[in-house]
């Protein structure tokens, strides 16, 4: 058994017999009670589901295994030969074990997964056949659903597997896939938009910075650098946001990680979640060739605004279903551009919306959270080093989503988590419920 699979394995077991053990003496203990408002208002806050990878605070932001963005930055290995950004395997080292990885841990997990990495013939036959102008999310979600035929959970569920191994051949699959989607991912950017001429792996580099390679957007090594930041800051927000959560709905049918993370992936290129990186950047263009410059003034800017707004639309990278402070994804993006990059005009205007945005979305009094999110500042760093593409964003955000999302499910699976299945109600039931209890 790998080291990773043995870690996880012996952590795994003993949260196992804890969590039986609370579930038997408190569970009749009332956590929550739901409000009409959130049986109609898409379920937000309800404490319904358990997750271990990550915990979200309204104020605070992100909390990765009890670890806050600024703490990571400093705690997990960079890579060899000066790399100031956390290298992405850390993360994932850490969301399945509990447990920060040593240096040689985060390495080993590079080797891992660059030997898993041959992403199956038929998948790139299966992307060729596509239209090249198919959006890249959904030859994104084509591809990892067509590697289902690589899933060691079906073969084994199907051959008559055990309950409690669930999670062995989960924690295989996670581990095939993760190391395969850069890979997918570097293939669908190279066809759409550089005539399929595709640049072979470096195998001396790790993740993030051979998927950065195989992008081919340029040589630069700060690049290489925003893209393990990228792919680290992106991996996991906790399980009830639309991707994780339609993640593990999938994965408690007991549908293998490849079904899974293809469902998962669906919710994330909706534009209220993760295809609002796109949507940023698509705005900020049209804003920019509409007021016919580049360094729109913070009045030319707050104008657009209240026209997106006058127009019905909701204003992309703003606003959040759980946090009520400035998303400190979106601080960490802004301090990798403070470090590496002097002067940008794309960067300038995300800066200045972030001057007068807030207070444009505070003064229509019904924003709940007015600050940016992730997805406010991701598309100026991307266009800064050339990827001007916006179509691909999104899966950028899935390769590193994939991170959270599976070592979620290997939690899943490893505490015997059943099928999900909420209960929900009629509009007649509710008017017949308020008669009879008011
Ligand atoms: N611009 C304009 N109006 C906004 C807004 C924004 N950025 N954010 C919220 N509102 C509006 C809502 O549309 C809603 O209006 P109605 O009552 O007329 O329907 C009202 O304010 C209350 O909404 P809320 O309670 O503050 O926010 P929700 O929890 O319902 O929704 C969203 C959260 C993220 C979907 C929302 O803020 C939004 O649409 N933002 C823009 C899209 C976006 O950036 N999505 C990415 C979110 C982060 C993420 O998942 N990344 O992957």
């Amino acid at each position: 058994m790998d080291r990773l699979k043995e870690k996880f394995k012996e952590k795994a077991l003993a949260t196992f017999t804890e969590m039986r053990a609370v579930l038997k003496e408190h569970g009749d203990t009332v956590v929550d009670q739901v409000k009409l408002s959130q049986t109609f208002g898409g379920m937000r806050g309800v404490k319904s589901m358990l997750y271990e990878t990550s915990r979200l605070d309204p104020q605070e932001g992100i909390r990765f295994r009890g670890y806050s963005i600024p703490e990571l930055k400093e705690l997990l290995p960079c890579a060899e030969n000066g790399g100031k950004e956390p290298l992405p395997e850390g993360l994932f080292w850490l969301m399945l074990t509990g447990e920060l990885p040593t240096e040689d841990d985060v390495r080993w997990l590079s080797e891992q997964w660059k030997r898993r990495s041959v992403i199956p013939e038929h998948t790139l036959k299966t992307l060729d056949a596509l239209p090249v102008d198919t959006h890249p999310m959904t030859q994104f979600n084509i591809a990892v659903a067509s590697m289902q035929t690589t899933s060691q959970f079906a073969k084994r569920y199907a051959d008559g597997l055990n309950k409690t191994e669930y999670w062995d051949p989960t924690y295989e699959d996670a581990m095939n896939l993760i190391a395969r989607l850069p890979r997918v991912a570097a293939y669908i950017y190279r066809r759409s938009y550089h005539n399929g001429d595709h640049i072979a792996p470096d195998i001396s580099l790790d993740w993030g910075g051979n998927f950065a390679h195989m992008l081919g957007v340029t040589d630069n090594g700060d690049w290489k650098e925003l893209v393990r930041l990228y792919l680290t800051l992106h991996a996991d927000h906790e399980g009830g946001n639309a991707s994780a959560h339609t993640t593990m709905l999938v994965g408690s049918a007991l549908s293998d990680a490849y079904l899974s993370l293809a469902a998962g992936l669906n919710a994330l290129a909706g534009p209220l979640h993760g295809l609002a990186n796109q949507e940023v950047i698509k705005w900020v263009f049209r804003m920019i060739d509409t007021i016919g410059t580049s360094q729109p003034t913070e009045q030319q800017i707050k104008d657009y605004v209240n026209n997106t707004l006058a127009a019905g639309k909701v204003i992309p990278g703003y606003g959040h279903a759980v946090l009520r402070q400035p998303d400190p994804r979106f601080v960490a993006q802004r301090e990798f551009a403070r470090e590496y990059i002097k002067d940008s005009d794309i960067i300038n205007v995300v800066w200045k919306g972030f001057d007068v945005i807030p207070d444009i979305l505070k003064g229509l009094g019904k924003v709940k959270n007015p600050w940016p999110n992730v997805d406010a500042h991701s598309g100026a760093l991307l266009v800064h080093y050339g990827m001007k593409e916006y179509s691909f964003y999104t899966v950028l955000f899935g390769v590193s989503r994939a991170m959270g999302v599976l070592a979620g499910l290997c939690w899943a699976r490893a505490l015997g988590q059943p099928l999900e299945r909420p209960k929900s109600v009629t509009l007649d039931w509710v008017k017949e419920y308020l008669e009879n209890n008011s």
